[in-house]
């Protein structure tokens, strides 16, 4: 696929996917000033395949609507175009206003998973010096960090995959809750062709139709569900002992919980019938090579890591985590969802997965800065928390938005809205008109993938090299130059914040030389040479492709049991709203649909928002496929075209959240939050159907 490119093209250059943390290898040519891209053969993670967003990644760099001149509020509320310098200092003029009138934490940031590792590492030294404010975080709150969180408490360390995903191809059965690559991440499904799938989902997806054996909780009960693995896998003596004893420890206050999760107890809770958990704990333990994997459907919940810790005690009491040709792990989602969330853009961390409240990560990263320690402020709020006091007292009052699009994205979308509006300031950067932007008092368009330099963190813990086809069009900055730009404005030394992503990654080394996450044996020579590197990488090394084939990170080298006990979804169907909804993606969009609705390709394969309905269901409401409808919680509604679906269960519907406006699945979601990571509740909430008199939302 194709677009005009809109500058004098390079050579042929090898780069990665702009999306999804599977980060496929592309090759980008632009024969004639078009800009083609191609699969490169040679990519061990993809092998010459690429799903439909990646072979039409092209077409958004000439987006007719992309954003190439800044926009400036006008006193009539239109945003109006301006140039770069009058955008900035007016910027950095009411960002020193309010600064000045408020202290530095009425400033906040929201960042975003799709930024490459320097830019999230700028981000958050700017956001923490040249602001002073404890109050970042980013997109990644809801998205990886209840996986985080549990897989830190378990092994010590949180990468997402401690293996790379080429071992997949190996396995006998890979178990799979909440995940539904086979349109998240279609080429990783070709490492899942030789291992039986066991998929639990509440919905029968494209995954789960290639499983063999799929198991369809009601929404918001995994946590019950994987307690009863491990219930069953201890009582029909599948607990492997020796490993238990010589690598773990919590096993026995774990089991006196889990111990009171016989199958038909979870049965009732979570719908799956005894048979087939039997059937499912047969499988993972009768295998001599077998993984288990959580993604966005078992973790975006109330309870989120205490679910994942859940499945992460059933790994455990098979032995599979840190075993050649087994183990544990998280589908990180976004193109930078790894990285993202160790640079130092979230809210209580420091690059490399220092801890804002540790004293010498803390002094650590002060001398790599040239500040003193104090001059660090403390841990702030996460994304939802953050986003939710905004206009409250002592809460926000300007927000400053990289790689992330809100008014979309973030549960309970209509109260989000209001409290967006009651910034004072809100400035966004990106390369589309999203609905944040268009809803900003300024908006500086930036540079995209393939007119830029960086790294990305890829789901497998590698790091992997971004590199430029083309030059920007007239009128863009990159990000990188933005931060600079306004740091000066705000009175910081120019120096401190490079603009060179090269540059700023020899600073990622020092910074984070030593930390958990260790790139300072990684650098873009390196990488350019095409050496596959894994962090950890001390200076010398050769990375670490495979964690914990020793000892598990915590300080005496043993994995963590977690004695969780399952409770219940935040809201649960009534009379009112007798149905659970439950939200995620398709194949052919990304994210908040910012990026992907702007490809026509993508757009004409998937035009209008839906609600996937069982035809029982929808008979009941008086509804039947095609029809318009409305999707409504006690929060607000979704106005959604009806797609029947005997795949679903009959007591729960799905809404992907791609689509803007009245199509906004975040319209009716709950933003009750997990206590311990601070993840919105994505994946279940009570709701109705009701009929729609308008024929196209
Ligand atoms: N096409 C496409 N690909 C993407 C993205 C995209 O937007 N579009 N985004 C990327 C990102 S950032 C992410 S995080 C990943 C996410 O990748 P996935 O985790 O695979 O995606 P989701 O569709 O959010 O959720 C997976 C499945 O969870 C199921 N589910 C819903 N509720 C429950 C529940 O209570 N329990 C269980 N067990 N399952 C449940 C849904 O039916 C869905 O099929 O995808 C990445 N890849
Ligand atoms: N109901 C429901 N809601 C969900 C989810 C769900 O499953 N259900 N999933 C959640 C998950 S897992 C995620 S990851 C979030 C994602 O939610 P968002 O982060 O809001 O989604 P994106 O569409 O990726 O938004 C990224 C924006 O940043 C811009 N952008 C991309 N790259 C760059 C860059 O390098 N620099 C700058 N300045 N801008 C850039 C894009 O154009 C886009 O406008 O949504 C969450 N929301
Ligand atoms: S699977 Fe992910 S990285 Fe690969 S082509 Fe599709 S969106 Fe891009
Ligand atoms: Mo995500």
């Amino acid at each position: 696929m194709s677009a005009a490119a809109p500058h004098a093209p390079r050579a042929r250059t090898a780069t990665h996917c702009p999306y999804c943390a599977l980060q496929c290898a592309t090759l980008l040519s632009a024969p004639g000033g078009t800009v083609t891209v191609e699969p490169d053969p040679a990519f061990p993670v993809n092998r010459g395949s690429l799903c439909q967003k990646g072979w039409t990644a092209a077409a958004l760099l000439a987006a007719p609507d992309r954003l190439t001149t800044p926009l400036l509020r006008d006193p009539a509320g239109r945003l109006a175009p301006t140039d770069w310098n009058r955008a900035l200092d007016h910027t950095a003029e009411r960002l020193r206003a309010l600064r000045a009138a408020h202290g530095p934490d009425a400033v906040a940031v929201l960042g975003g998973g799709g930024l490459t590792n320097e830019k999230a590492y700028l981000l958050g030294k700017f956001a923490r010096l040249a602001l002073g404010t404890s109050r970042i975080d980013y997109n990644g709150r809801f998205c990886m960090a209840a996986a985080a969180v549990a897989q830190r408490a378990a092994f010590g360390v949180d990468r997402g995959l401690p293996f790379p995903v080429t071992d997949l191809a190996a396995a006998e059965v890979v178990l799979l809750a909440g995940a539904n690559p086979a349109e998240t991440m279609p080429p990783l499904m070709r490492h899942l062709e030789r291992p039986d799938l066991i998929v639990i989902d509440p919905r029968r997806t494209r995954t789960a139709a290639t499983a063999a054996l799929h198991l369809r909780p009601v929404p918001g009960t995994d946590l019950a569900l994987a307690l009863g693995l491990l219930h069953l896998a201890v009582s029909e003596g599948m607990l492997d002992k020796t490993y238990v004893a010589e690598r773990t420890t919590g096993f026995d206050e774990t089991w006196a919980r889990a111990g009171a999760w016989w199958p038909e107890r979870v049965e009732s809770v979570t719908g799956v019938p005894a048979a087939e958990l039997r059937a499912a704990v047969r499988m993972l333990a009768g295998a001599s090579r077998a993984y288990v994997l959580t993604g966005r459907g078992a973790e975006q919940h109330s309870k989120g890591s205490d679910t994942v810790a859940a499945f992460a005690n059933l790994a455990l009491a098979l032995g599979l985590p840190g075993r050649p040709g087994r183990g544990f792990g998280t589908l990180t989602g976004q193109g930078n969802g790894q990285g993202g969330r160790e640079m130092g853009q979230k809210a209580d961390q420091l690059p490399g997965y220092r801890s804002l409240e540790d004293p010498a990560d803390r002094a650590h990263i002060a001398a790599v800065w040239g500040v003193a320690p104090h001059a660090l402020p403390g841990p702030g709020p996460g994304a939802h928390e953050l986003l939710d006091s905004i206009g409250s007292p002592g809460g926000p009052r300007a927000l400053l938005v990289a790689g992330c699009n809100p008014l979309v994205s973030a549960p309970d979308s209509g109260r989000v809205a209001e409290r967006l509006a009651a910034l004072e300031l809100l400035v966004v950067a990106d390369f589309v008109p999203s609905e944040t932007a268009m809803a900003a008092d300024v908006v500086l368009p930036v540079t995209q993938w393939a007119e830029e330099e960086g790294t990305l963190t890829s789901l497998e813990g590698r790091v992997l090299r971004r590199r430029r086809l083309l030059d920007p069009p007239a009128g863009v900055l990159p990000d990188l130059e933005v931060l600079r730009e306004l740091a000066v404005r705000l009175g910081e030394p120019a120096g401190r914040y490079p603009a060179d992503p090269r540059t700023v990654f020899e600073e990622i080394r020092e910074a984070t030389r030593g930390a958990p996450a260790d790139y300072s044996g990684i650098d873009y020579a390196r990488l350019d040479a095409g050496e596959a590197l894994y962090w950890p990488c001390p200076e010398g090394g050769g990375g670490t492709p495979r964690l914990f084939l020793d000892r598990f990170a915590h300080p005496d080298g043993r994995a963590r049991f977690a004695p969780v006990e399952h409770r219940e979804a935040a809201e649960r169907p009534d009379r009112d709203h007798p149905l659970y909804a439950t939200t995620g993606r398709i194949l052919a969009h990304y994210q908040s649909g910012a990026q992907t609705r702007r490809v026509e390709e993508l757009l004409r394969a998937a035009p209008e928002p839906f609600v996937l309905v069982h035809p029982d269901t929808a008979a009941r409401a008086g509804l039947a496929d095609g029809q318009s409808a409305r999707v409504v919680s006690a929060r607000g509604g979704a106005l959604v075209r009806v797609r029947c679906d005997p795949g679903l269960r009959t007591d729960t519907v799905f809404v992907p959240f791609h689509f803007p406006a009245a199509g906004r699945a975040n319209l009716f979601t709950h933003a009750a939050l997990d206590p311990r990571s601070g993840m919105p509740e994505f994946k279940v909430c009570a709701v109705r159907l009701e009929a729609a008199p308008c024929p196209r939302p």
